[in-house]
């Protein structure tokens, strides 16, 4: 997958380049990522990549021009590169909210642009003019869009073939099937005065497999109920999840 990000801050993916996953991913060329700074394609002298909005407000706005030819030199990045198509993305406060499956379906496509905003976002007619869809992190408010791109791309790399150590692990992700996962432990086997619970420590695989399903029903229920609701349990799942609420309901009396 090749991707283009269009951004006044190409200096901050390097959180994303230079560490972990999704540097290696990088690295390696399972994501091409290449970076355009409008502050290279302003055509006036003082560079100027933001001006006053009309009809007056608070704050400034990234200027048409220089975005639009950065876009533009983008995809000529990218046919250079033996890329026609590349869905053009705006990281937007007042776009749709990412979630697990979008990345899934942008994760199918050749090439994708991600415009990120900075000061009071952009002239309306860039989206007009280049963007496909808009694209949020959630309800909340960052200063521009440059993390909430960094967040898409990792999620983006580490679904890709080979991106993982373990090829399974992308599956067994929380989410992948609506429910969350099983509470985890690692060593000491006890820590001030609390234990692990026993069926890990036995050795009884089916058992241990039971257990981690019960507790994925039960911490789903006790922690998102709204992604519970959207499921239909089946009749085992039914009997877990009420294992559960008995023994949570025994353990808070
Ligand atoms: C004045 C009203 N706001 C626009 C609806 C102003 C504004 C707030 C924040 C304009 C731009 C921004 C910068 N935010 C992003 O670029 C952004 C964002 C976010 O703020 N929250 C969640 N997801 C995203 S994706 C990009």
């Amino acid at each position: 997958m090749q991707v283009a990000v269009v951004t006044l801050f190409p200096e901050m993916f390097a959180a994303l380049t230079e560490h972990g996953i999704s540097g290696r991913g990088i690295a390696t060329g399972l994501l091409g990522l290449t970076l355009w700074n409008p502050r290279d394609f302003c055509r006036d002298k003082h560079r100027n990549v933001d001006d006053k909005p009309f009809g007056g407000g608070p704050g400034m706005l990234m200027k048409t021009e220089p975005l639009l030819a950065t876009i533009d030199a983008a995809r000529a990045g990218l046919g250079e590169r033996g890329i026609s198509k590349s869905r053009c993305i705006y990281l937007s406060p007042q776009g749709q909210q990412i979630n697990h499956q979008k990345v899934t379906e942008l994760a199918e496509l050749e090439s994708i642009t991600l415009v990120c905003g900075r000061y009071q976002g952009i002239d309306n007619r860039v989206i007009e003019a280049e963007i496909d869809e808009e694209l949020s992190l959630g309800d909340f408010v960052l200063s521009g869009g440059e993390i909430a791109a960094m967040a898409l791309l990792d999620a983006l790399i580490r679904i890709q073939p080979g991106a993982l150590g373990d090829e399974d692990s992308a599956m067994q992700d929380s989410l992948t099937d609506g429910l969350l996962h099983a509470p985890e432990y690692t060593r000491p086997q006890q820590y001030e005065g609390r234990a692990v619970p026993p069926v890990l420590l036995s050795g009884d695989h089916a058992a241990i497999a039971r257990w981690r399903n019960k507790q994925r029903l039960g911490v789903t229920w006790l922690k998102r109920r709204d992604l519970l609701d959207r499921l239909e349990l089946n009749q085992e799942q039914k009997t877990l999840l009420e294992e559960f609420k008995q023994e949570y309901w025994a353990k808070r009396a």
